[in-house]
């Protein structure tokens, strides 16, 4: 994908981290005493007052705009689009955010104003010991800000890291959403069917994160391919970090879910609690079209005997249902046109707009 793609996508991906205290302390120090230029001053006194404003100032300036720059590089939580934010949450937290970036803003105004009020006390200043130690006790408090919201700051860069990787997601784009138990061949799924290069590994939780391709659709064009985590049969409230980056996925972008099943058992988990998971994304996500992949059909005897249990529980459910190996590549056509009919009958999430 094209750094442009994900520029448009992701609002988080022109997030600025600010540098560590340290750096920015030392940025500022060097700004001070870059020699400036003062014009010329004939009285020595008011020479070394101008000398030591412009050290304040350029103090000053390197902390205020490089928090503010920060702050404002972050778009307004309020205007992103519901699944980024509530993504965001998930993967960082939004009010630990929001008072991060409440932190630096307050550290960048109160620079400001101490360096303000100590410009005014070189000016009541009127030898060279005083006029130098003003200036010391101004950067000195100024050092002590940043110091006081070193906390802060590091949050802020640690949000920068995770939020500026998030993928890039048109939500208006026509998407399918692969979700399923852990280690059932999602990714292998993903990749067969899209550009997206997800990791494949033979054990659960080997996807972390979501991740996103494309693939053409005759007849409906471009369409997002999304993997998710994979997701245990367990309550809302029970599921962790990882997991719940899938059910933000499934809630907000989801216009038709592929839930991925091995009835061969091979993935590590039972077809009851396969089984129990689908009927829960069938209560919580089931305005969205959900097709049922058996996956690993490729395996005989062994995905058999789940596959007529798991054919049974989709009559019941009424979710059409295709065997396939992802791995081989068997029964892909089959299962495309059952998703590019799905998106033909013209049902579309509610959640699309923010
Ligand atoms: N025999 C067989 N193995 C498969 C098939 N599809 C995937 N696998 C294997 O199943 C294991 C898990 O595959 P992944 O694609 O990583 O599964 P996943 O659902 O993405 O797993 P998580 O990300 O951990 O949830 C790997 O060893 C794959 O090679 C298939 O059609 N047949
Ligand atoms: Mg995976």
């Amino acid at each position: 994908m094209s750094s442009r793609e994900e520029r448009v996508g992701n609002p988080f991906f022109g997030v600025a981290p600010p540098p560590k205290p340290a750096s920015l302390i030392d940025r500022a120090f060097k700004a001070a005493f870059t020699p400036k230029s003062l014009g010329k001053i004939p009285d020595p006194v008011v020479r070394a007052r101008a000398r030591e404003r412009a050290r304040i100032v350029a103090f000053r300036d390197v902390v205020w705009n490089t928090l503010r720059s920060s702050v404002r590089s972050f778009p307004p939580l309020n205007s992103v689009h519901p699944f980024y934010r509530e993504l965001a949450d998930v993967v960082f937290g939004v009010d630990r955010l929001r008072h991060c970036l409440g932190a630096l803003e307050w550290a960048a105004k109160v620079t400001r104003k101490v360096a303000a009020a100590e410009v005014r006390n070189l000016y009541r200043a009127e030898d060279f010991p005083r006029l130098e130690s003003v200036r010391k006790r101004a950067m000195a408090r100024m050092v002590s800000i940043v110091r006081r919201v070193s906390e802060e700051i590091g949050c802020v860069r640690e949000a920068a890291a995770r939020l500026r990787k998030l993928p890039s997601i048109d939500p208006q784009t026509p998407t399918v959403v692969l979700a399923g138990p852990p280690n059932t061949g999602k990714s292998t799924l993903v990749r067969r069917i899209s550009t997206g290069r997800p990791e494949v590994a033979e054990y659960p939780f080997t996807t972390k994160g979501i991740l996103l391709g494309h693939a053409s659709l005759r007849g409906v064009g471009r369409v997002q391919v999304m993997d998710t985590p994979g997701l245990l049969d367990r309550p809302l409230h029970e599921r962790n970090e990882i997991e719940l980056q899938a059910i933000v996925a499934l809630k907000w972008l989801a216009d038709v879910i592929l839930f991925v099943s091995d009835p061969s058992e091979t993935c590590g988990y039972r077809i009851e609690q396969q089984i129990g998971l689908l009927r829960e994304i069938a209560s919580q996500f089931g305005e969205s079209p959900i097709i049922v992949v058996l996956n690993k059909a490729d395996l005989g005897g062994l995905f058999e005997r789940g596959a007529r249990e798991f054919t049974n529980a989709c009559r019941d459910l009424c979710f059409p249902h295709l065997r396939v190996s992802a791995e081989r590549g068997e029964g892909i056509e089959e299962l495309l046109e059952v998703v590019r009919r799905e998106f033909q009958g013209g049902r579309r999430r509610a959640g699309g707009s923010p």
